[in-house]
């Protein structure tokens, strides 16, 4: 199935919309994004954008990993936090659970929580009135000089590469020139405009909004758009502090993908790069095989990502194709103090020089935080220490005296 038929978000997508509340109206700009952890880097650079974020929470579940992931998430960036349960029309729906379990968890008080259901549309008509009266308005100088900060990047065949922005100083309209800090290139804008829901052209975009700009002449290459870059105005560069970066999500699985059918190997290609045009986050390499042929290796940031593509990639494109099984980055620590990471097993040196030479094998390691019931620990410590132990267990504390940290393999633990 495709995500869009699975119903799993990968991409956050973004509008504006006109509201009117109390007889004022409010431009709120709004944005959707993933839950799962694979997408987080799209999570955290959507909450740049904004100045609250909506926590959702399932009436029947109750709080998820998810939940608890992007709750920290959106409070180290400051963001106002408005609890949501929904579902709230389902029979084994228990939202006095929930709301007890915000409490407990995030110190959230239960009675700013809104209870809906987006199946029924009961209390929906009261999450806008909410957003307004609670999420501050965003600051910020249209007088000052322009601070612009890229918050995501498409690609448009006419446009070339469109920049959704948020403007946090200053202000910015078609004809403007406009510089880099990331890599210094200079662009005049083409057009600016907000998400109406589609592009639709604004004279200026001013302090506090967010929408899009392109350029003309285009920018070309959707590597020049580095999100979490800040534009400025060319000739202010010295009067205008960077906002703090953005890191970019790196890839940590990696598989090797080839056409069934060699000789549609250059439709394959295009495919595979059209999609990449949208998915900056996928790393590609060509790759040679004796018995599949020519393909590509590719890194993805996690095991949802890679399944989402290749379904996009089948059904979209129509390709045929043969997937590896997803492996992560291996480093191998040599005698002699080399290291090398390698990130196919193609690569990996076979038994004898391996034997001799390598003085350590390093998988990628990473910090999680287990939030157990009272009721379970016991088994699941003894699954985690169990042999061959794969998981360091650093802290264990329970959820009203701390978290238990615990470190675990990228790679899926075989059960
Ligand atoms: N019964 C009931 N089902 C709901 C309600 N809201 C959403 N659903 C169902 O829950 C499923 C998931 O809904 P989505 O809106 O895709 O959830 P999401 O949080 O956007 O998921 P991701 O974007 O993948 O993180 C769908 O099958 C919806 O039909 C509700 O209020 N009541
Ligand atoms: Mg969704």
């Amino acid at each position: 199935m495709s995500s869009e038929k699975r119903g799993i978000t990968v991409k956050a997508q973004t509008c504006s919309m006109l509201y009117n509340h109390h007889g004022d109206d409010y431009l709120l700009h709004l944005v959707d994004s993933p839950g799962h952890v694979d997408f987080r880097a799209e999570v955290a650079r959507s909450y740049v954008s904004c100045g609250g974020a909506l926590l959702l929470v399932d009436a029947s579940q109750g709080i998820q990993a998810q939940t608890v992931a992007n709750f920290y998430l959106a409070f180290a960036q400051g963001l106002k936090l408005l609890p949501v349960i929904n579902k709230v029309d389902l029979p084994h729906a228990d939202p006095p659970r929930v709301l007890e379990q915000l409490k407990d968890t995030f110190e959230l008080d239960p009675t700013t929580a809104v209870q809906v259901s987006a199946k029924t549309g009961l209390n929906v008509e009261s999450l806008l009135p909410s957003i307004v009266d609670s999420v501050p308005a965003p600051v910020g100088d249209s007088n000052k000089p322009l601070r612009l900060y890229l918050v995501d990047s498409w690609y448009s065949s006419y446009k070339g590469v469109i920049l959704l922005v948020r403007i946090f100083d200053g202000q910015i309209k078609a004809g403007d020139q406009i510089v880099s800090f990331a890599t210094g290139m200079k662009y005049t804008v083409g057009e600016v405009g907000i998400m109406y829901p589609d592009q639709t052209p604004q004279r200026v975009l001013r302090a506090g909004q967010v929408g899009y700009v392109y350029f003309n002449p285009s920018m070309r290459k959707s590597q020049e758009a580095k999100i979490g870059d800040t534009y400025t105005k060319v000739g202010q560069q010295n009067q205008v502090e960077p906002l703090p970066g953005f890191e970019e999500p790196k890839p940590m699985v990696f598989v090797a993908a080839f056409p069934v059918d060699q000789s549609q190997f250059e439709h394959f290609e295009d495919s595979i790069n059209q999609l990449l045009l949208n998915d900056r986050s996928v790393t590609i390499q060509k790759e040679a095989s004796q018995a599949l042929g020519a393909g590509f290796r590719l890194g993805f940031l996690g095991t949802l990502h890679c399944s989402v593509f290749e379904d996009r990639l089948r059904q979209e494109h129509g390709a045929s194709l043969i997937i590896t099984p997803p492996t992560v980055p291996f480093q191998i620590l040599y005698r002699d103090g080399r290291e090398v990471t390698i990130t196919n097993p193609a690569d990996f040196p076979d038994d004898d020089v391996a034997r001799k030479n390598i003085a350590e094998l390093r998988e990628p390691l990473r910090p999680r935080h287990l939030h157990l019931p009272r009721r379970i620990p016991r088994q699941s410590h003894r699954a985690l220490r169990s042999k061959p132990r794969r998981a360091e267990v650093s802290r264990v504390l329970h959820l009203d005296t701390g978290d238990p940290q615990i470190r675990t393999p990228t790679r899926p633990t075989r059960r």
